[in-house]
């Protein structure tokens, strides 16, 4: 049966207009006039009231990390209770880190994530590769990796998974002849160890030392230096989870130059600052991510970097552990797990501390959300905009209601809410998945109907 949604404002990355949608079966039938649109569903068509509703393309989350073992514990989400808290915040599509671990090979990564992830998702999903250990095996199956769909990498400077500089620089020779893209988590490893070993030698073993072993320097560092070895290679790269000002200098600096770099930003670097991790107790371990909470100053430049379309998605690094598992660093910052837990409310945080609150428009909170991931990591136009043809995924958001965050409302599994008590001014009232409405008045049907994704090549202008 088709479906009319009636009296919606449909949000595009361009613009907005008044508009009527007609879903058939999982595809957007037509976007139009609500006369045309009455005529085109037809009088069996199921209506779907949505007047003084936003829709936006589903929200895709390119940064999500759900079932992976960190410190030597296993994250509280899994791709079931994972994709059920982000399809209940508008994300119907999560890109999860699939990893190569030291000794496999790409495809056992793949495997492995797919074991994971397959048949337990209630969102659209897809991998990225993390590459751990490089040979030229490895160099080969790149190429498989394309042809299966997963056409975005995943590198480390730090952490136990890390890649030195020379593989960097073959793996980036090699993704520039298959049109592959990688994202890059950035942050100087050897900085980080030898101030750790600074601050356990002194005996400043609380959660403070994480921040100030983890410094905005040793992140924008990182960055330089792998946007050199991008440059020499001549590939654009994603700096992921930009947390800082200096980064930032140092990116722009780079497209100064004329090199295409792609960026990432959090709600977590947008909306909270390092004071929290001088919390008592292990409060401020709630807080514990890599990189670390910056400060106000650099969440305003990354602020000011998305309302000047400088940094092209926002995703949430969804990394979440129970504050029982925090415990585990009690008597050693380095042993607390990091990461947070963020899909649940990406979507109605940006629109409350972004679009409301003036910062940027709904459309570039559109650009960020849906249509720049969806063409930078080749979903596009299948996903990441609402129009004829594209799979049916829409996120029908109420403005200008009251909401507050709560880890008693939250469906992600884990005890604490890092934004607990915030004010929203938005709902996701309902979210269709390639036509069908698996969110309704708040509520997620059990429907574990997710579907991986296959990806094309990255298409985004930067
Ligand atoms: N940072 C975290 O805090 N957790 C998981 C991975 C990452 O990069
Ligand atoms: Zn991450």
């Amino acid at each position: 049966m088709k479906k009319l949604l009636k009296g919606g404002t449909v949000v595009s990355g361009g613009g907005s207009v008044l508009a009527d949608v007609v879903l058939d079966g999982e595809k957007v039938a037509a976007v139009g006039l609500p006369r045309d649109m009455e005529e085109l569903a037809g009088v069996d068509a199921q209506v779907v009231d949505v007047s003084g509703c936003l829709l936006f393309p589903g929200f895709i989350d390119a940064h999500t990390h759900f079932d992976l073992h960190v410190a030597g514990t296993v994250t509280a989400d899994d791709f079931e209770t994972g994709t059920r808290a982000a399809i209940r915040g508008g994300t119907t599509s999560i890109i999860d880190f699939g990893t190569q671990y030291p000794g496999e090979s790409l495809a056992q990564g793949l495997a492995n994530w797919h074991e994971k992830a397959d048949g337990k998702c209630y969102c659209d999903y897809g991998f990225h590769m993390s590459i751990t250990d490089w040979n030229p095996e490895v160099s080969r199956e790149v190429q498989d990796m394309m042809d299966a769909g997963v056409t975005s990498f995943k590198l480390y400077m730090t952490y136990d998974t890390q890649v030195d500089d020379e593989t960097i620089f073959s793996i980036l020779r090699r993704l520039k002849e298959v049109h592959g893209i990688t994202g890059v988590h950035c942050e100087n490893s050897g900085m980080i160890a030898a101030l750790q070993a600074e601050a356990k030698a002194a005996g400043h073993m609380g959660v403070s030392s994480h921040p100030a072993t983890r410094p905005a320097a040793a992140e924008a560092e990182a960055i330089g230096r792998l946007l050199r070895l991008a440059q020499v290679v001549d590939i654009p790269v994603v700096v992921v989870h930009l947390t800082c000002k200096e980064g930032y200098d140092v990116i722009m600096e780079a497209r100064r130059r004329g090199q295409k770099v792609y960026v990432e930003t959090c709600p977590q670097y947008l909306l909270m600052d390092d004071s929290l991790y001088k919390l008592p107790g292990m409060e401020g371990a709630k807080y514990v991510c890599a990189p670390p909470l910056r400060k106000k100053e650099d969440q305003e430049c990354l602020w000011q970097g998305l309302a000047a379309g400088q940094i092209q998605t926002v995703s949430t690094d969804h990394c979440s552990f129970t504050t029982e598992q925090k415990a585990l660093g009690k008597d050693d910052f380095t042993k607390i797990p990091g990461g947070m837990p963020g899909v649940e409310t990406r979507g109605t945080l940006l629109y409350t501390y972004g679009v409301d609150a003036g910062r940027i428009t709904k459309e570039q909170m559109c650009r960020v959300l849906s249509e720049n991931p969806a063409r930078l990591y080749g979903m596009y136009p299948q996903k990441g905009v609402i129009a004829p043809g594209s799979d049916g995924d829409i996120v029908v958001l109420r403005p200008g209601v009251e909401d507050v965050i709560t880890a008693e409302n939250q469906l992600s599994s884990t005890d604490y809410a890092p934004l607990e008590g915030t004010k929203l001014t938005a709902r996701i009232e309902r979210v269709f998945l390639r036509g069908r409405e698996v969110v309704k008045d708040g509520k997620v049907a059990e429907e574990k109907t997710g579907r991986f994704v296959k990806r094309g090549e990255y298409a985004l202008e930067a």
